[in-house]
């Protein structure tokens, strides 16, 4: 069993590998990295991630960054969890491997500069239009995720996996924008599923214990106001 420890905040990306890990029953220690006081970008963390950024899964001595990388290490580490429906030769992994990698580079992005415009553009018109164009660009992501899930409940049909969790994850981040999530009711239906699994259950609470530990501290972000200048 290789020893884990996932470096996290709650409600980032970092939930869909810890999902990941739950799903798997894998043993793993945790890490909150807090933003506010800008250990995402302290000497040691840069070591592990030069990106500064939350997830990190640290294997064995080993850091790997990159939420896409840590799924399909998963996906592989414990095959019988089947976190990805691996296993029906090369170009089919090849294809699903794809899929894991167009969460990470295009819905992911996406979100990113639909939530935090500032870090795209320096003045208000400018910022308006970062968003316009991003959930543009994330209404074609959704209508594709949609269109898989006519085929089953899940993006891979039957199966359940990790990029659920990860799209999922996506379609929580822009609640609270002016996103329009009407056209999308399977989605809608399979992020409601995706709650009531246990490992995402377990990993919700593991979250909201960070929460509630960084409001206690007064540490929590505000996404809103965040500056891309303020290093953090
Ligand atoms: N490509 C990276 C993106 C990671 C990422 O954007 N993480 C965000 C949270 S969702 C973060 O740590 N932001 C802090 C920052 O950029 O300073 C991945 O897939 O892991």
């Amino acid at each position: 069993m290789p020893n884990i420890k996932l470096y996290y905040y709650p409600g980032t990306c970092s939930r869909g590998p810890m999902v990941g890990l739950e799903e798997a029953g894998a043993p793993y220690d945790m890490e909150l990295v807090v933003f506010v006081r800008g250990e995402n970008k302290s000497p040691s963390y840069l070591k592990l991630n030069p990106n500064g950024k939350v997830p990190t899964m640290v294997v064995d001595g080993v850091s790997i960054t990159e939420t896409s990388a840590m799924m399909l290490f998963l996906a592989r580490a414990f095959p019988e969890a089947r976190l990805l429906p691996f296993g029906k030769g090369e170009v089919a992994d090849a294809k699903i491997t794809a899929d894991v990698i167009w969460c990470s580079a295009s819905v992911h992005p996406n979100v990113f500069h639909t939530r935090l415009p500032q870090f795209f553009c320096d003045n208000e018109a400018g910022m308006t239009r970062v968003r316009e164009m991003a959930m543009e660009r994330l209404a074609r992501d959704f209508q594709q995720v949609e269109d898989r899930l006519s085929a089953g409940p899940w993006f891979f049909g039957e199966q359940w996996s990790v990029v659920d969790a990860y799209l999922s994850w996506a379609w929580y981040r822009l609640n609270g924008t002016d996103f329009d999530f009407s056209p999308y009711p399977r989605f809608a239906d399979m992020y409601e599923r995706v709650l009531k699994r246990p490992s995402v259950e377990r990993a919700l609470a593991k979250e909201q214990e960070a929460y509630d530990w960084l409001e206690e501290n007064d540490l929590m972000v505000n996404f809103k106001t965040l500056n891309p200048q303020s290093g953090q």
